[in-house]
């Protein structure tokens, strides 16, 4: 909640029709609103204003009249009376649909909602929040990309705003500022952010391209979606993953080659670049506890397109049958998804998988792997004793998984139905009920398909190192999901959320915090800024040893442990904390930045553990097909490692590793420290309606995302502060030049007031601070544009690209 301390009236040039109030307003919102508008109302003019329906829906009106504290208003052919202080100013006609909403004269709710409205009815999905892009979902094909497109931007014959636009600072900043940058895209599921990934790829992929690495860079596309993405209730192409993928390009600006970064199950290699969120994976998608029906969902893409699409050669090879004889895959109603050709599919993955250079062997044995999860799935179980022990059938099922993967059938069925344990000296082998089995049969399916995922990310990083050079610079994309919550919360809902309270003061900092500082510190009078820091929340994570994340590993650990006696625990510790709430029975509810969840901590010591028993990876590593060896040997490196899960004092019976949430932890201060280290451009992706369908436009909805992803309080202090700022030095070289004398002896900070005033700049649009030039937005780029001009005059250089290297 970010609050001027001082409160400042906007900028208010286009409405003279307004009052600007200097003195501080009364917020025309309720304490839950988190922002508003500055300027008072004077309800006493004929206005246009805003007005709240019963379904919290705003109507726009006209003011005829005002008295005492009720005002008449027409709209739309009605009469009404209303409260005059639930109106809210609205802007005049002449700012409808403003590219930036910094624009606004009145910045409040339903004006900026009114405004990204506006936009989107003419296909105009993005727009400006300040230093910030906000994409709204079209649902539909708009025509805002290709070739034509990516070439205005490229020559900045446009400035609307554009993902392209976004791409294109970032690759200029990289040169100009020699720093690495990451382009953040955030939002709900099927708010968009992976097409906005894919958009801003092919945009660098263009102005980058050139070796040919550009085009097997964007061919990683189709087959992490096969492989990641699935149908859900909310998208049907939600991607089950998150991804950071690192574009490297070499010091003349092309691209040299890529690293893509993917967190993914709760399996971790052992060299683990660092896998960033995992979940939702396999757990979620693949292997729903049996018996419920998964309405509108389905599993991976790839198995789809597998049982569609193989030829008949692979079909035979593989014994493959349609995607609704297997059990993994019949669990959803739904086999196929509308305007998707599976088969189709499946041939464009494997022509992609042979630009990335995994040979038709690999992909063979990746085929045989999604066959073998397949038929493991069928695999079922027959009592053998009276005390409702059980073995698998030997059985068509059980044949093909073994003779896919490589073992004897003797093995595969003694790993699915015994453990082994060790008690003192000796090893006795001890039967499994039938949960149990079903429960090491889909632990088993759920490793084996991560391990695939993982391996298959490593071949294709293989590939796209080639001729990477370690001087370049880099551009990261992050396609992350975006805050959670539902009517139930579970250990996913619990661990995304903790990434995105990360990531939010990833944002909080960049935008708010170093500004800021950096203002006081260069000196510059600046209104300050206070704004909420959702530090305490993160402590409720992440502080030792009495946290939310060190308490669940504690309980994890205890073989006794229950989600009961977990959620008892937090209660015990953590009351007093002002983010944490104890709830009735297993509940606990936490105050994030972006609203109150509850979480249901059902599940959530399994969930953490995530066992897969020795016996799985001994069976695995005794396989004659390669993969399965690799995949082995990876869960015994992570298994070496240790730490979380019922240490029984026999030992030896279960694999022992890192607890999910404690990896899950690693990887995002990872990513964190990645993401600190290069500028960041933030696109937020918006939904605007909750059945994928394009022309709805739902109020509540848009407005609910822009209060979790902080849009609002940026455009707040991006419009009251100065973002753009460069040392005298780089100033006085960059654009010294543009003045007729020579420079070069005097003091840069006299050539760089000399340039202010031979520009125009007027002097309400900059500050000179200590060590620096701070100036509000749209400054800069018009001394670039001089620059530019005059480069391109004398270099006779044509592209404006390369007039920025010169
Ligand atoms: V999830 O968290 O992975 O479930 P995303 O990634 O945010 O989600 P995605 O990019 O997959 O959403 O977008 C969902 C669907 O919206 C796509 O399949 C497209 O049909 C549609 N979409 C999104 N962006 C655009 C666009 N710029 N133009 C056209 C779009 N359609
Ligand atoms: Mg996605």
């Amino acid at each position: 909640n970010v609050t001027l301390t001082e409160e400042r009236p906007f900028v208010s040039d286009a409405n003279q029709d307004v009052v600007a109030s200097p003195s501080p307003s009364v917020s025309v919102f309720g304490s839950e609103r988190r922002w508003a508008d500055t300027t008072s109302y004077n309800t006493k003019k004929k206005l246009q204003a805003w007005f709240q329906l019963a379904n919290g829906d705003w109507e726009l009106g006209k003011i005829i009249s005002t008295s005492g504290n009720e005002s008449v208003i027409t709209s739309e052919g009605k009469v009404l009376t209303v409260k005059s202080e639930s109106l809210v100013p609205a802007n005049p006609d002449i700012l409808d649909g403003v590219e930036d909403l910094m624009q606004l004269s009145y910045l409040n709710e339903p004006s900026v909602l009114y405004d990204l409205q506006y936009r989107y009815n003419q296909d105009m999905i993005y727009t400006k929040a300040g230093p910030v892009l906000v994409a709204i979902n079209p649902f539909k094909k708009v025509p805002l990309y290709g070739n034509d497109f990516i070439e205005a931007y490229r020559n900045k014959s446009t400035e609307n705003p554009h993902v392209y636009a976004i791409a294109d600072t970032a690759i200029r900043e990289m040169i100009r500022d020699e720093v690495n940058q990451s382009i953040i895209i955030s939002g709900e599921s099927g708010a968009g952010k992976t097409e906005t990934a894919k958009i801003a790829m092919q945009y660098l992929a263009a102005l980058g391209g050139g070796s040919g690495i550009e085009y097997e860079i964007l061919k990683t596309n189709p087959i992490l979606e096969a492989f990641g993405n699935a149908k859900t209730l909310r998208n049907d192409n939600s991607s089950r993953f998150g991804k950071l993928i690192e574009i490297n390009f070499s010091e003349t600006g092309k691209i040299s080659g890529a690293r893509i970064q993917t967190s993914f199950g709760n399996i971790s290699l052992k060299n683990a670049s660092f896998m960033l969120l995992l979940i939702c994976g396999c757990g979620a998608v693949l292997l729903e506890k049996s018996g419920s029906m998964h309405e509108g969902r389905r599993s991976y893409h790839i198995f789809y397109q597998l049982c569609g699409g193989a030829p008949s050669k692979l079909r035979d090879k593989l014994h493959l049958k349609s995607g609704n004889d297997y059990r993994y895959l019949k669990q959803s109603d739904c086999c196929s998804i509308d305007g998707v050709d599976d088969a189709l599919n499946f041939h464009i993955v494997t022509k992609a998988l042979d630009i990335v250079h995994v040979s038709r062997e690999d992909q063979e044995s990746v085929f045989a792997i999604l066959a073998a999860v397949l038929w493991l799935g069928n695999v079922s179980f027959t009592v053998i004793d009276n005390e409702n022990h059980v073995e698998p059938l030997a059985d068509e099922c059980l044949v093909t998984v073994a003779e896919l993967i490589g073992c004897k059938v003797e093995e595969l069925k003694l790993a699915l139905s015994t453990r082994k344990m060790r008690v003192g000296h000796d090893t006795i082998i001890q039967k499994l009920t039938l949960s149990q089995t079903t429960d090491t049969r889909d632990a088993l399916a759920k490793s084996i398909y991560a391990c695939l995922f993982e391996w298959l990310v490593e071949q294709i990083n293989k590939s796209l190192a080639v001729g990477k050079r370690r001087t370049g610079r880099s551009i990261s994309i992050l396609d992350i999901y975006g805050f959670e919550s539902f009517e139930r919360n579970s250990f996913e809902e619990f661990c995304i959320n903790y990434a995105n309270e990360r990531l939010q003061q990833h944002f909080n900092r960049h935008l708010f915090k170093l500004e800021q500082e950096e203002y006081i510190q260069d000196g510059i009078d600046w209104t300050k800024v206070d704004f909420e820091d959702n530090k305490d929340c993160l402590n409720l994570y992440e502080k030792k040893p009495l946290g939310l994340l060190s308490l669940l590993d504690e309980e994890s650990t205890f073989p006794n442990g229950t989600d009961l006696t977990f959620a008892n625990k937090l209660k015990q510790h953590l009351q007093s904390n002002s983010c944490f709430r104890g709830d009735r029975g297993k509940a606990f509810t936490v105050s994030h930045y972006a609203g109150e969840v509850t979480y249901d901590t059902t599940a959530f010591l399994e969930k953490n553990r995530d066992l897969l028993h020795m016996d799985s990876i001994r069976l695995l590593s005794s396989c004659s097909c390669h993969l399965p060896q690799i995949f082995a040997s990876n869960m015994l490196a992570q298994s070496e490692k240790h730490v979380v899960g019922p240490l029984h004092k026999s030992g030896g019976g279960d694999s022992q590793k890192l607890s999910v949430a404690t990896k899950f932890k690693g990887q995002l201060f990872q990513l964190m420290k990645r993401l600190e280290s290069t500028t960041p451009h933030f696109v937020r992706c918006i939904k605007p309606n909750n059945n994928q369908s394009p022309r709805s436009y739902n109020q509540g909805l848009v407005l609910q995302q822009l209060r979790c992803c902080g849009v609002l309080e940026v455009v707040r202090i991006s419009r009251s502060g100065f973002p753009t700022r460069m040392t005298h030095q780089k100033f006085a070289r960059r654009y010294g030049f543009l003045l007729l004398e020579n420079t070069i002896s005097q003091d840069p900070l006299g050539v760089s007031v000399a340039i202010l005033h031979r520009f125009g700049i007027l002097p309400e649009m900059y500050q000179v601070g200590y060590t620096k030039l701070f100036f509000r937005t749209g400054q800069i780029g018009m001394l670039e544009d001089t620059r530019n001009r005059t480069l391109h005059g004398v270099l006779r250089v044509q592209s404006c690209f390369r007039g920025h290297q010169a």
